[in-house]
């Protein structure tokens, strides 16, 4: 699937970037894939992390990124 209409731009008139990032220990990053899929297909830049960041490790990769967002997955917990 490929994203229609311009694509989203910030106040600056920079494309927007957002760092997807996956904190903790467990395995669960379907979902993030799937958000980070979904903001591609909108014509948004996205780096995903991968697995088991920490906040540091989160907060470097955005600075190096030149992120505007990050979005942050926790732990799903439902049962
Ligand atoms: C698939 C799955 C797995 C897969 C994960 C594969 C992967 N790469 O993600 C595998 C098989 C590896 C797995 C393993 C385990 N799992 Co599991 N798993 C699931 C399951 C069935 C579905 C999760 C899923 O992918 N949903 C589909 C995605 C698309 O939905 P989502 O995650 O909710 O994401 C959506 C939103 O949350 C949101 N979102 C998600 N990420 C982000 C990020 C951003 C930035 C934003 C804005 C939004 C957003 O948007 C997404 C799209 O709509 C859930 C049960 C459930 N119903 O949730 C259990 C579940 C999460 N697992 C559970 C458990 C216990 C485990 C294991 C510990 C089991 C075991 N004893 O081995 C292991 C842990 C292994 C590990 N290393 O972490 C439990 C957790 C219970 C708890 N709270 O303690 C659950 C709830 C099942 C249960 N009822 O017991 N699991």
């Amino acid at each position: 699937m490929t994203g229609t209409g311009a694509q989203p731009r910030t106040s600056a008139g920079t494309p927007i970037r957002v760092v997807v990032a996956k904190p903790g220990l467990d395995g669960h990053d379907r979902g993030a894939k799937v958000v980070a899929r979904a903001l591609r297909d909108a014509g948004i830049e996205v780096v995903y992390t991968g697995l088991h960041q920490t906040p540091e490790q989160i907060v470097e990769t955005a600075i190096q990124e030149d992120a505007d967002v990050i979005g942050l997955w926790c732990f799903p917990a439902r049962t």
